[in-house]
This record gives structure tokens, sequence and C-alpha cells, in this order.
């Protein structure tokens, strides 16, 4: 009981509205697409349906950027739990490409989808990468009834994704699954890649 309550008073506090600018666009009759400026350790849309994806490494125990950000967020509980995902390898959890997903613990978003994005100058064929990345973290969203997804700029920090690639490949992958969510979000850190990731959905998605 106090660990329901805890979820539905933090999402309650925290809205979509505690975030920065935004723009919306039609992916289809039923599900949006929107576009986000802010933190995305801030963003819940309902705490039970909704899932923020997490820009991990493969060891999946944590790390700085916005991996550091929501784990402090989330509380020690998301580390246990990433420590239970059993490793594929040694100190592999999530290869690059791949996602897994756990609760959000003290995020007022319900749960967490852990995916590993390419490091762009080492690994090799980062386009496919990327791809797989935004697109396992969508398929994982629909096995786990996920009605709301908000996706941060994967491996556009510590990993160097050029921006305008990646917007291209984010925004296009999102647009195959464009009937099997109500809204997927783009929560963007900096003004730059926020405005980037805006001129690419008006290029792909603008209505
Ligand atoms: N909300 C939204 N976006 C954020 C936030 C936040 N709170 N904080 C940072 N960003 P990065 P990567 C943006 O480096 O390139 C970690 O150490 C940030 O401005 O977090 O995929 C992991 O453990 C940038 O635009 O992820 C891995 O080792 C974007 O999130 C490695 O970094 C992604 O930057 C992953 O590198």
């Amino acid at each position: 009981f106090p660990a329901i309550f805890s979820k539905i008073r933090v999402s309650a506090m925290s809205t979509a509205a505690n975030l920065g600018n935004s723009r919306e666009f039609a992916l289809s009759s039923s599900s949006r697409l929107k576009i986000q400026q802010g933190d995305i350790t801030q963003w819940s849309v309902d705490g039970s349906s909704d899932a923020i994806v997490n820009a991990a490494n493969e060891r999946m125990l944590g790390g700085g950027g916005v991996d550091g950000a929501i784990h402090r967020a989330a509380g020690t509980e998301l580390k246990k739990a990433c420590y239970k995902v059993p490793e594929v390898r040694p100190g592999v959890r999530c290869p690059t490409g791949e996602a897994r997903i756990t609760p959000g613990f003290r995020l007022p978003a319900a749960h967490v989808i852990h995916t590993v994005g390419p490091i762009y100058d080492v690994d090799k064929n980062p386009e496919a990468l990327l791809k797989n990345a935004y697109k396992n973290s969508l398929l994982v969203a629909k096995e786990n009834n996920i009605q709301y997804i908000a996706f941060p700029a994967i491996s556009c920090g510590v990993y160097r994704y050029p921006y305008d690639e990646a917007a291209n490949i984010a925004i296009s992958t999102v647009k195959e699954f464009a009937n099997d969510f109500k809204e997927v979000y783009f929560i963007l850190f900096s003004d730059d890649i926020y405005n980037v990731w805006l001129e690419k959905a008006e290029a792909l998605v603008g209505n």
C-alpha cells in the first residue's frame, strides 16, 4: 500500500506541464508524437502505463548523463533491479541495440526501459544499432502494454552520435509504430538537440 500511495502522489505532482516547450504532431488518428524540452526524470503521463527510456551502457548498472540522472531519481532499488537482469555474457546485461525493462521505483513514470545505443566512432554499423535501440525499446514497451513512452536522445551525449542523423533514425523508427502507442515523447535536455528534433519531426511527420 505505501508504495502504491507514493507512486500516485508523485505522479499527480509531476506532469508534463513541469517540462519545457513542446510541439505535437499526429502519427496517426489515434497516436501523437510530442517533442519536448526538459528533464526526462520528471516525466509521467499516468504513472501506470507509462515508461521512460534510459540511454544505458551494456553493464546496465548506471553511469553518467541521463543514465546517472535516472538512477539518482529512481533511488537504489533501480540498481538492485538492474543487478537481477541476467548477464548474457560477462559484464553484459543489455547488448548494444537491445532493451530491458524494470520498474521506475521512485520515478514518476511506472517503468524504465533500458537500452544501449552505439558509440558512434567505435561501433560498426551505428545506424543499424541506433535503429535497433529505438525499435527494441518500442517492442518491449508494446509487450508490457505501455501506452505512453518517452525517449531521450540516445547516443547523443557521451556516445557522440551526430544529432541530425540520430534524429532522423529516432523519428523514422517511431513512425513505424504509429498505431501502437497513445503518445510517444522525445524529452530533449538541450536547446540545440530540441531544435534539431523539431526540424526533423516537421520534415518526417509534419502536419
Ligand atoms: N533528461 C533528458 N535528457 C538528458 C538528461 C535528462 N535528465 N540528462 C542528459 N540528457 P548521454 P549516451 C541528454 O551521455 O550518449 C552514460 O554514462 C544528454 O544531453 O546520457 O547514449 C551511460 O551509462 C544527451 O543529449 O547518453 C553510458 O555509458 C542525451 O541525454 C553512456 O553515458 C544522451 O546523452 C551513454 O551515452
